[in-house]
C-alpha cells in the first residue's frame, strides 16, 4: 500500500525541469561508457531477476542495445564470456545477496564496467559497483518483495528511456510522453489499491486451490512470472508463471476445472494473441481471472475473475499491472493462515 509514495520517491528529483529530462545522477559520470556499450548484461536473483526482465525488454526496445538477463546464481558458476565494452548491472534490495555479489565480482575482475540498483545505501554490492542508482524504498518489512520491485523497475524504465534519448533512438516529443505516463503511475496504484475489497473477493474464491498458472506476453510477461512468485512465495500455493505463447508447449496439460489460470493483459500489441491463449484455456473450462484495462471488451467478457488496472502506455504498464497480483497472493496467505511477512524458509537476504 506504501507503493504510490515508494514510486513518487524513486522518480523524485530525477525527473527534471518541467518533467522534460531524466537526470540519474549516480551514473552521469558512466553513462557516455553506457551510451556505447555493445551489450548490458543484467544480473539478480528472484524477484530482482523479474526487474531485470522488464529492463530487458525496456531497454532493447527503445534505446536498441543488446540486453541479456541471468539469474546471478548461474551466472557465477557458468563461466560467461564477459568483454570490456559490457556493462554488468546487478540488482538487488538488499544488496547483499551472495549470488549476487560474487557474479558482480567475477565481472569486474574480467573488466566491465559495473553498475548497481540497490535499495540498501553503503551495502556490499553497492560497495563493489562502479556507478548506481538507489530505489528510494525504505525498508521492506515483508520478506516477500513489493514495493522493492516497483522501485526497481521505476528505476530501470527511468533509466531505458534515458538511454533511448541519449543514443537518438526515440524523439524528444515521444521522451517527454513516456515521462508523462511515469509521473502518472503512482495516482493510478492508488486507484487499483482502492479495488482491494474486490481482489479480497477473488482470493476467497480460489484460496483453496492446489495449483496455478500466470500467463503473460511483452512486458507483461515477467510480471506473470512475479505474479507466480508471490502467490508461491507467501502463501504456499504452487504457481508457475509462463509466456502466454508458450503455454500450448506444455502447461496446457494442466488446465481443467480446478486451475485458476490468471491472464495480465494490455490493450498492446500482443492483446490479440492473448485472447487466443484465452481461448485455449475456456475451451478446457479453466478459471480465467484477468487483469484488464479499462478498454478491454475481449477478455472482459470471457474471464471468470477481473482485476481492474488503469490503461497505460505500455512501457510502464508492469508497474501497474503487478499490483492486483501482489494483494491477490497477499489475501489468500492470509486466509490460509500463513504468515505474510515472515514465509517459511525464506531469509530476506540470502548471504550464503
Ligand atoms: C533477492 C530475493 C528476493 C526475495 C527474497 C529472497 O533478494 O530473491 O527477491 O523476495 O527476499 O531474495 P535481493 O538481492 O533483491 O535483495
Amino acid at each position: 500500500f506504501e507503493q504510490p509514495k515508494t514510486i513518487q520517491d524513486t522518480y523524485r528529483g530525477r525527473i527534471k525541469a518541467d518533467q522534460k529530462e531524466i537526470v540519474l545522477g549516480g551514473l552521469l559520470d558512466v553513462f557516455p561508457k553506457i551510451v556505447n556499450a555493445n551489450r548490458i548484461i543484467i544480473i539478480g536473483c528472484g524477484t530482482s531477476w523479474h526487474a531485470a526482465l522488464v529492463a530487458e525488454y525496456l531497454i532493447e526496445e527503445y534505446a536498441r542495445i543488446p540486453v541479456e538477463v541471468e539469474y546471478a546464481s548461474e551466472f557465477r558458476y557458468r563461466k560467461p564470456i564477459i568483454n570490456p565494452g559490457d556493462v554488468v548491472m546487478a540488482i538487488s534490495q538488499s544488496g547483499e545477496t551472495a549470488d549476487t555479489l560474487a557474479a558482480l565480482k567475477m565481472a569486474k575482475a574480467q573488466g566491465a564496467l559495473i553498475l548497481g540498483i540497490c535499495n540498501v545505501v553503503g551495502s556490499s554490492i553497492a560497495r563493489e559497483t562502479d556507478a548506481g542508482v538507489y530505489t528510494h524504498a525504505g525498508t521492506e518489512i515483508g520478506v516477500a518483495s513489493t514495493k522493492a520491485f516497483t522501485a526497481q523497475v521505476t528505476v530501470l524504465t527511468l533509466f531505458a528511456f534515458k538511454l533511448a534519448k541519449e543514443r537518438g533512438k526515440i524523439s524528444q516529443e515521444l521522451y517527454e510522453q513516456l515521462i508523462g505516463e511515469m509521473l502518472a503511475i503512482p495516482d493510478k496504484v492508488q486507484t487499483i489499491l482502492l479495488s482491494h475489497p474486490n481482489i479480497k473477493k477473488v482470493a476467497e474464491k480460489y484460496k483453496d486451490a492446489i495449483n496455478a498458472l500466470y500467463l503473460g506476453r511483452g512486458y507483461l510477461f515477467p510480471v506473470a512470472l512475479e505474479g507466480a512468485l508471490k502467490l508461491k512465495e507467501i502463501s504456499y500455493m504452487h504457481a508457475e508463471g509462463y509466456a502466454a505463447g508458450e503455454m500450448k508447449h506444455g502447461p496446457i496439460a494442466l488446465v481443467d476445472d480446478n486451475l485458476p489460470v490468471v491472464v495480465v493483459s494490455a490493450k498492446d500489441s500482443y492483446y490479440e494473441k492473448v485472447v487466443s491463449n484465452i481461448q485455449e484455456v475456456k475451451a478446457r473450462k479453466g478459471n480465467v481471472i484477468a487483469v484488464v484495462t479499462e478498454d478491454d471488451n475481449g477478455l472482459r467478457n470471457m474471464a471468470n475473475d477481473l482485476f481492474e488496472v488503469p490503461e497505460s502506455h505500455p512501457a510502464v504498464a508492469a508497474l501497474l499491472a503487478v499490483v492486483p497480483l501482489q494483494l491477490f497472493a497477499y489475501y489468500i496467505a492470509v486466509m490460509r493462515g500463513c504468515n505474510v511477512d515472515q514465509p517459511r524458509n525464506l531469509a530476506k537476504s540470502v548471504t550464503v
